[in-house]
């Protein structure tokens, strides 16, 4: 007869940075001889290796085998949460990055027709399983370098069909990789060509579309691209308002290229998170402290888009506001799978310290997913998701770039990856 109870494993000889935000954790939780006890997908106890037996034989029940797991050293951190990902879609954009580098802006491009218009065209004409593919392989990059959980938007169909499809091929990423999704809808992305000149008809017809998307089961959460170049506040106020409607929550791409103040909209309904907010105002701000909203900072679309402008960190830092970072990964303004370079990024760049920068990537981005209390920390009760890396302390991760130092994931308590413990 098959065992069915989840199986007690301890993970011995780790240097473990629990990320923890109970109070009296030391920076970045550090343990520097740890253990991880786990049960099944969640984590039992974690702790120093000297305190482990003791607090083995008080929790496993007795008679029940417990399985050993030698970590050799590795660095052990929550698996790492990309909550910001476009990783749905067909097509390269590179010959736009030769353009850009002959003059072109990004703006001039996407008015041009380009830009997230040709990602489209693409996408459409790609069959569900070709774009299945190309995603698929786009995550195992991504969980290559330690991402266990990651948010995947729609936003190149732009049609009812369309975006339904990509949401499908997000959802199937969930069951057949070993890796945890959260879908987003961003419709409200840009004009599709068939709408062009009537962007209120569009919006109307996201806001009919989404009680559909929602009712298969396809949306987490709701996003909009509130700029100049997409959707005024007032027409993401109404996706907003179908959103909520069908009580999903929502989030925004604010404030990347102008100051429209789409932050302070998406507090007033509670936002998860705001992203990009290079031009985020004062005002802005302190809305997103009241509403406990994430600041999720995306230095690869900083970085490739050779924006000037920083976005505030240090008024966020002293508001309080938590700081995510993520890879925006998408073929125009971010087509990096390095989550690990986007903590170095957050630090050369934005200034943010290695902690920071590590908790933007663990605990701070489970928030922006709604997933603060389950997932990004190492402790009791918590998912048991943790990478392991080549490196001696938590703060090299965000140091050392351009080189991959993660050994492999354990997921939902199972090793994943070539190099995963067995
Ligand atoms: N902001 C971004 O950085 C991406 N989408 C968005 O709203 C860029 C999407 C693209 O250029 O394809
Ligand atoms: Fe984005």
């Amino acid at each position: 007869m098959t065992d069915l109870s989840p199986a007690w494993r301890r993970w011995r000889g780790g240097r473990v940075a629990t990320l923890a935000d109970a109070p009296g954790t030391p920076a970045y939780g550090w343990i520097p001889d740890g253990e991880i006890l786990t049960h099944g997908d969640r984590i039992a106890w974690v702790g120093p290796a000297d305190e482990a037996d003791a607090a083995c034989a008080a929790i496993v029940p007795p008679g029940q085998p417990v399985d050993d797991h030698a970590l050799e050293g590795a660095l052990v951190t929550p698996g790492l949460i990309d909550a910001h990902t476009h990783l749905v879609y067909a097509g390269s954009r590179a010959h736009e990055f030769e353009l850009r580098l002959q003059g072109a802006s990004y703006e001039e491009i996407a008015r041009a027709g380009g830009g997230i218009r040709s990602t489209v065209a693409a996408t459409r004409a790609a069959s569900e399983d070709a774009l299945f593919a190309l995603a698929a392989a786009r995550a195992r990059q991504l969980m290559a370098e330690g991402v266990t959980t990651v948010e995947v938007k729609s936003g190149y169909g732009l049609s009812a069909d369309d975006e339904a499809r990509c949401l499908r091929v997000a959802r199937r990423l969930g069951r057949e990789l070993p890796l945890t999704v959260r879908t987003t809808s961003l419709a409200a992305h840009a004009l599709p060509p068939e709408y062009e000149g009537r962007a209120d008809d569009y919006i109307d017809a996201v806001c009919r579309w989404l009680p559909a998307w929602h009712a298969e089961g396809l949306v987490d959460a709701v996003d909009a691209f509130c700029e100049r170049i997409a959707f005024s506040p007032a027409q993401t106020e109404r996706v907003f308002q179908a959103a909520r409607a069908l009580g999903l929550p929502v989030k925004l791409h604010a404030e990347q290229l102008s100051d429209s103040g789409g932050a302070g909209l998406a507090a007033r309904y509670g936002a998860l998170s705001c992203d990009h907010l290079e031009h985020l105002s004062e005002d802005g701000i302190a809305a997103m402290a009241r509403a406990g909203t994430v600041a999720l900072l995306l230095p690869g679309a900083y970085y490739f888009l050779r924006d000037t402008t920083l976005p505030p960190v240090a008024a966020l830092r002293r508001a309080g506001v938590p700081m995510a970072i993520a890879t925006d990964h998408n073929p125009g303004s971010s087509p990096t799978l390095s989550l690990p370079l986007m903590l170095n990024m957050a630090c050369t760049l934005f200034r943010l310290t290695p902690e920071e920068a590590l908790a933007g990537a663990t605990r701070h981005a489970a928030r922006a997913l709604g997933l603060h209390a389950s997932h990004g920390q190492l402790r009791a009760g918590y998912r048991a998701d943790f990478a392991l890396w080549d490196a001696a302390h938590p703060r090299e991760l965000a140091y050392r770039f351009g080189e991959r130092l993660c050994r492999g994931v354990v997921r939902a308590g199972e090793p994943v990856g070539a190099n995963a413990p067995s």
